[in-house]
């Protein structure tokens, strides 16, 4: 009970601490997710890390962003991981030696994974340059924003496999969110053998509690659908007829949308025409309103090509249109009353964070990863929606509650979506980063 000055103390103890543990991560020329866990770059996570290493070291955000897109594909493609080559084989799988880039066509000369995440780097490039506009950040947004065009070009062009303006996924690796619920139903169609997985040694439940990781099974079917990728050279042509999974995710979509609003103030800074970019913005939401909202259950769903029906799973990756600023009012309405349900629980007042699945449908896991726990990253998204549609009341809460989760358990991987314990690797990337971003 020390009121505003023990809460400013708080305050700068957690800043330092988040500070302290991107530090930490700093690997030479980018940012690991994890010293336990994730030894190399991920794409998204990197966003992440610039959006907070923005607030404490502005020139290693740069560096971060430009490492990333040093070893984007000819096609446009950003690869989900690049490989650190100062690592000896075998410390994480999978690893280089498994995605054999070097023989796609169009792949970097550094070794990389063949598929992508959310784009979120060109949100990450705008936040950035904006939280201190200088020479020197109009430099890189100019040097990025080709780069990010062309990323962007790829999504588009290449994975509209669905015909309808929309990106879709080869992988659930590609939605961020591993082992969501809402990837059961198109991968259980995915052939595969949990026994393949003894040719195989997985790190991540080495070094983590398998409870909270995916299963063997899920991980055959995430080997399988690399090998079907891989074997056509990661090209994505023809991928209706021959790949076993292909799905449009609501997250991976928002992040287009989000990215085309973020390269029209790139262009407008950088002397380029914003003008196709709020085109393409808007085209964007109005097709993830059109294929993936369901007006009838008020939320957004994955939709599965395969089948041509949404996935029926409730979880928090159909409330992450709301930080679309352009979504339109009925499911704005739609999603502020499915996150403030008992499902999600967001409240002006948060008795406990935010999961990342329903917490009331009977496979919620509180402890496995994506089915359940709470993560910053998509609090983090969340926040902006609901300040982006004037919920500040709202956002205040979702922003307590995660200042709550760093304060009481450190910088964790994800947390207990009940008594909001530290869980997963310590010292995470993205924890820290959109913590600063958040206490900013
Ligand atoms: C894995 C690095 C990555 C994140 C993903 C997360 C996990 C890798 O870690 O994937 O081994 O499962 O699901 O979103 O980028 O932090």
């Amino acid at each position: 009970e020390g009121g505003a000055p023990a809460r400013a103390r708080e305050a700068g103890a957690l800043w330092r601490l988040a500070a302290a543990t991107l530090d930490g991560n700093w690997e030479h020329d980018h940012t690991v997710p994890s010293r336990t866990l994730y030894p190399h770059q991920w794409s998204w996570d990197s966003a992440f890390v610039a959006v907070g290493l923005a607030h404490v070291r502005p020139d290693r955000a740069w560096r971060e962003l430009r490492t990333l897109f040093a070893a984007q594909w000819a096609d446009g493609r950003v690869p989900h991981i690049v490989f650190n080559p100062a690592l000896r084989a075998g410390s994480y799988f999978p690893g280089p030696e498994f995605w054999d880039s070097a023989r796609a066509p169009g792949a970097p000369d550094v070794a990389t994974s063949g598929i992508v995440q959310p784009p979120v780097h060109a949100l990450a490039a705008w936040l950035v340059h904006r939280r201190a506009p200088s020479e020197r950040s109009r430099a890189e947004l100019a040097w990025l924003y080709p780069r990010l065009v062309a990323w962007q070009r790829y999504l588009t062009d290449r994975r509209d496999v669905g015909g309808a303006g929309l990106a879709s996924i080869v992988h659930p690796w590609e939605s961020g969110l591993d082992n969501s619920p809402a990837w059961d139903p198109p991968l259980a169609a995915v052939p595969a053998d949990a026994a393949v997985m003894r040719a195989y040694r997985r790190h991540d439940t080495a070094h983590a509690d398998a409870a909270h990781r995916p299963t063997d099974l899920d991980y055959a079917r995430y080997v399988a659908l690399v090998d079907a990728y891989r074997a056509g050279g990661y090209r994505d042509d023809g991928l209706d007829g021959r790949h076993p999974f292909l799905v449009e995710c609501p997250l991976l979509n928002t992040a287009l949308g989000l990215a085309e609003h973020a390269l029209a103030a790139i262009a407008r800074e950088t002397g380029a025409d914003p003008g196709p970019h709020r085109e393409r913005a808007v085209r964007i939401t109005a097709a993830l309103v059109d294929r993936l909202y369901d007006p009838v259950g008020g939320t957004f769903h994955p939709r599965d090509l395969r089948t041509g029906r949404l996935v029926p799973a409730r979880t928090a990756l159909g409330l992450m249109p709301l930080a679309l600023p352009g979504l339109p009012a009925r499911p704005v309405a739609a999603l502020l009353a499915e996150a403030c349900s008992p499902r999600f629980g967001l409240a002006a007042r948060m008795d406990r964070p935010l999961p990342s699945h329903d917490r009331t449908a009977p496979d919620f896991e509180p402890l496995r990863y994506w089915r359940g726990p709470s993560w910053q990253n998509l609090n983090w998204l969340l926040w902006r929606g609901l300040r982006a549609h004037h919920r500040f009341d709202l956002a205040a809460g979702l922003r307590d509650s995660m200042i709550d989760l760093v304060a009481t358990a450190g910088c964790h991987e994800y947390f207990h979506p009940d008594t909001g314990a530290g869980l997963g690797s310590p010292a995470f990337g993205w924890t820290a980063a959109l913590l600063l971003d958040v206490l900013a």
